[in-house]
C-alpha cells in the first residue's frame, strides 16, 4: 500500500485529529506527522496553501481537512450513503470549521484584547453555533448527528467539545458547553465511548 503521511500540529484537536480518528477506525497506516510551531513556520511556505493539514500520497499533497474527513470517513463506514443524511453530516463539519476559524483569529492576542475577543465569541458565534449543534442533534434523535448512525459529523464534534471543555482556551470556562448545549457534552462522552475511539487513544498509548 502506498504510504499516506497527515501532516499537522502536535496536538489531539484542530483541524487534523478527526482525520486521524477516521483513518485508524478504516484501518488505515498512516504517518501522523506531528509539527512544532517551529516546524510548521519553516516548512509553512512549501505547502500549497501556506496552511495545515496536508495529505501526502504517492508523493503528492493534497489539502482541506473535510475533504480528507470524507474520504476516510466513507472507507471507516461512517459516512452516509444517502445524499441528505449526507448533507446534515457535511452541514456539521462545516459548522465546526466556522467555529474554529473563529477561534483562530484571537489566537495571538493578549491581555484585554483576548478577554474581549473570547468575551465575544462565547456570547456571540460560539453560543449560536453550539445552540444549533445542540438542536440538530435533539432534531437527528439524540444520539448521531446523521444517518442514525455514528459519522465523521460525531467525530467532528466530539473533538471540538473536548476542546472547549479542556479548560485550555483562556477565557472559556470549561463549563461553558455545559451550560450552553448540555446534549452535545453528553454527546462527547458517547462518543469518547466508541470501540473505534477507544481503540484510537489506546494505540496511541493513553
Ligand atoms: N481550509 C483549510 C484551512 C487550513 C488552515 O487554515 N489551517 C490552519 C491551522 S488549523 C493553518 O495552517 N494556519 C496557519 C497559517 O495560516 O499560517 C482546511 O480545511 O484544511
Amino acid at each position: 500500500m502506498d504510504k499516506i503521511t497527515l501532516s499537522y500540529f502536535d496536538f489531539d484537536g484542530g483541524r487534523a485529529e478527526p482525520t486521524r480518528i477516521a483513518m485508524s477506525i478504516a484501518g488505515i497506516t498512516f504517518e501522523d506527522d506531528r509539527l512544532s510551531f517551529e516546524k510548521f513556520r519553516e516548512m509553512r511556505e512549501s505547502t500549497p496553501l501556506n496552511a495545515v493539514p496536508i495529505l501526502e500520497i504517492k508523493g503528492k499533497t493534497y489539502t482541506q481537512n473535510n475533504a480528507m474527513n470524507r474520504y476516510f470517513g466513507k472507507q471507516a463506514g461512517l459516512y452516509p450513503s444517502d445524499p441528505w443524511q449526507a448533507f446534515l453530516c457535511d452541514e456539521v463539519l462545516e459548522m465546526i470549521d466556522d467555529m474554529s476559524l473563529a477561534m483562530v483569529r484571537t489566537f495571538g492576542l493578549e491581555g484585554d484584547e483576548l478577554v474581549q475577543a473570547r468575551e465575544n465569541l462565547t456570547s456571540g458565534p460560539f453560543k449560536r453555533g453550539l445552540q444549533m449543534l445542540d438542536k440538530r442533534l435533539e432534531a437527528a434523535g439524540d444520539e448521531w448527528f446523521a444517518d442514525n448512525n455514528f459519522t465523521v459529523a460525531d467525530i467532528k464534534v466530539y473533538v471540538y467539545v473536548k476542546r472547549l471543555k479542556s479548560g485550555g482556551l483562556d477565557h472559556i470556562p470549561a463549563d461553558y458547553p455545559d451550560k450552553i448545549a448540555p446534549r452535545l457534552v453528553q454527546h462527547m462522552e458517547r462518543v469518547a465511548a466508541q470501540p473505534g475511539v477507544v481503540a484510537y487513544y489506546a494505540g496511541r498509548g493513553e
